[in-house]
């Protein structure tokens, strides 16, 4: 299998998160991507490519334009304003309070976003770019006739909204990756996101459409991040009624469990007869997680990426979470070596 990457990922160092009240090292370091790479080398996975350069309008198809020139110039912004450390927001329109965009920096922070552990400094948006591009590229390569890509994405995706940065993500490069077959005639693309948290931002993007299939295993959001989306009631609406379906699991699940939220997720999508799928890959559902509390192991992997090969259908693998950096090679690459029938 090709892998697509970037090393303009690197860009972003940011060098804080907020958590627990305290402003620590990233969980979503530049280590993660740079240890996926070593290991697809290693086992010779396959070619490694750098990505094409899309321009903006495929992540327009996407994105409000708006957002996309705030991503841009937010750091500007924010050194402009004399601001010493790493943009980070701190407030929002809470209930009662207006939706509208206000023009100080630490004002637009907020009505850009919906979480504040995610930093953004000079390189942010070089690498939020590339990432996208990289996506892009697995896209086009797979619509060339490739049967599966691996976008070794960073910074990853699957919680930005339309307008909304957070949870790590600025540009959704899953949702771009549908949206993109789409406007290449595929006419109906299922989203399968294994992440251990809710693919809030995919969700969103595609709540109100049927051409989309947008499915998201994860834990519980009454107990972890993103908390304020990701319940099973949440079926889409309007024309998108029936096209979107979340399965929540509690802490301690393993992969015995999970798997079987995975059969029902497959059987799905088989009724909806996709001709593409993007699988947004996280790992972090790994047993030593850091930020998390599922109980996969390194082998389910292996065994996880043979079931995806067994839809059938041209795939992308958009890179999202994972934070035991040890571990995040091989389960990355244990997903795409299953698909290629490794046991
Ligand atoms: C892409 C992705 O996986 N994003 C996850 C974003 C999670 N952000 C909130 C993390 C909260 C971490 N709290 C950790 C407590 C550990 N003791
Ligand atoms: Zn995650």
């Amino acid at each position: 299998m090709k892998t697509v990457f970037s090393p303009l990922h690197a860009r972003r160092t940011v060098k804080t998160e907020l958590d627990g009240g305290l402003l620590i090292e990233p969980h979503e370091k530049p280590s993660r991507a740079e240890t996926i790479l070593a290991r697809v080398r290693n086992q010779a996975l396959g070619e490694v490519l750098e990505p094409e350069e899309f321009g903006l309008e495929p992540i327009k198809r996407v994105h409000t334009a708006d957002y996309v020139s705030f991503l841009e110039t937010c750091w500007d912004e924010w050194v402009a304003a004399g601001k010493p450390g790493e943009a980070i927001p701190a407030v929002w329109a809470g209930r009662g309070m207006r939706h509208r965009l206000p023009k100080d920096i630490d004002g637009r922070l907020g009505y850009y976003s919906f979480a504040a552990e995610t930093s953004i400094t000079e390189g942010t948006w070089d690498a939020a770019r590339a990432s996208a591009n990289v996506a892009l590229t697995a896209q086009k390569l797979v619509a060339g006739g490739e049967r599966a890509v691996f976008a070794l994405c960073r910074p990853p995706g699957h919680h930005a909204h339309a307008d909304l940065f957070g949870g790590y993500c600025f540009f959704n490069n899953a949702a771009i990756t549908a949206q993109a077959f789409r406007d290449q005639g595929y006419q109906r693309v299922a989203i399968l996101d294994v992440d251990f948290h809710h693919g809030n931002g995919t969700q969103a993007i595609f709540y109100n459409r049927s051409d989309v299939l947008t499915i998201s295993l994860h834990g519980d959001p009454d107990l972890v991040f993103p908390h304020f989306l990701g319940f099973e009631d949440e079926i889409g609406e309007g024309d998108g009624e029936g096209y979107n379906l979340n399965l929540v699991y509690p802490p301690n699940t393993p992969y015995s469990t999970w798997s079987q939220g995975l059969e029902t997720a497959c059987r799905q999508i088989e009724a909806f007869r996709p001709t593409a799928l993007v699988v947004a890959l996280g790992v972090d559902t790994f047993e030593e997680d850091p930020i998390s509390f599922f109980k996969l192991t390194s082998g389910d992997y292996l065994t996880l990426g043979k079931r995806i090969e067994q839809l059938g259908l041209p795939t992308v693998f958009t890179m999202e979470g994972g934070y035991d950096v040890e571990a995040i090679g091989v389960n990355a690459v244990n997903v795409m070596q299953g698909f290629e029938g490794k046991e």
